[in-house]
């Protein structure tokens, strides 16, 4: 096992639902995972505008299957796969991947939510998923990082009501008094550090105003034994290759082969949230 979480980390992560690891990919990996995040013509193509209702707009792209490209590698290397199987405690599977592009000035904000409280209704039945966020530029409260409810992966998953066309938030009035008892964590990071947190972390981001670039890549896994029921999704239980890390430098700026293998989607999953209370 190559896990790069200590048991130290893996306790932090148990009890913030979420964890740090500094440096989890060096300078010439991250360069080579923005340089195809910027270069990719799979990318470009697939980028999907995210507005926030606000003015702003977050560009983001997102695939589903971890391919031969240099960040299906990453998805698939060892320190990855490793670090989320100690995590989940079992096999995992990629469940999604996505570039978070926020632009200078213009980059959108995220509400409040919790992945789960969307990937609830792609048929995973447990909260065994979590998210990696690899930071590609600096990220800083400044550009609009991550913000995450330290603990709040422990208050199970929140009622989500719609808020725009692409985005639900978590009940407004729970995160009242959540917010009331919580830390929020705001999640600064160099390029290369990887942020980890629990598909029921509560988490959202600001708009980025400055005049620096944050663009994030985030790599989803969830265990094997919670597959999705649901196979219209496009999420549900495909083998994870894994393969050593040197794959990535290998790898080079390779880039998705245009056969599709990465599964790329052509809209983000937003759940119907109010479908349950209309069929009642
Ligand atoms: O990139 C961000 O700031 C937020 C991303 C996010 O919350 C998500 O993809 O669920």
């Amino acid at each position: 096992m190559t896990s790069r979480l200590s048991p130290a980390d893996l306790a932090a992560y148990e009890r913030d639902g979420l964890v740090i690891v500094r440096g989890m990919f060096d300078a010439e990996e991250t360069e080579l995972l923005r340089r195809a995040m910027e270069q990719d013509p799979e990318i470009k193509d697939h980028l999907i505008d995210r507005l926030d209702g606000e003015g702003g707009n977050t560009r983001i792209a997102l695939w589903n299957r971890a391919g031969d490209s240099v960040y299906g590698m990453a998805a698939r290397a060892e320190k990855m796969a490793h670090t989320a199987e100690a995590i989940i405690g079992a096999e995992v599977y990629h469940y999604q991947s996505k570039l978070t592009a926020k632009e200078p000035f213009t980059g959108g904000a995220w509400e409040w939510h919790q992945d789960y409280g969307y990937w609830y209704y792609n048929g995973c039945l447990a909260p065994a998923m979590f998210s990696c966020m690899i930071a590609l530029d600096k990220t800083t409260r400044e550009n609009g990082c991550l913000q995450l409810v330290k603990g709040s992966h422990k208050l199970g998953r929140l009622d989500h009501v719609p808020l725009t066309a692409g985005q639900n938030e978590a009940d407004p009035e729970h995160m009242k008094h959540i917010l009331e008892r919580h830390e929020i964590v705001y999640a600064e990071l160099e390029p290369g550090d990887a942020l980890f947190f629990h598909c029921n972390t509560l988490h959202r981001s600001d708009q980025n105003r400055s005049a620096n670039r944050r663009w994030t890549l985030l790599i989803c896994y969830n265990a094997v034994w919670n597959d999705a029921y649901k196979r219209e999704d496009d999420r549900y239980f495909v083998p994870l290759d894994i393969v050593p890390d040197a794959a990535i430098k290998q790898a080079g700026l390779r880039f998705a082969d245009g056969s599709d293998q990465e599964h790329f989607a052509s809209r983000p999953f937003v759940p119907d949230v109010t479908r349950l209370k209309k069929a009642s």
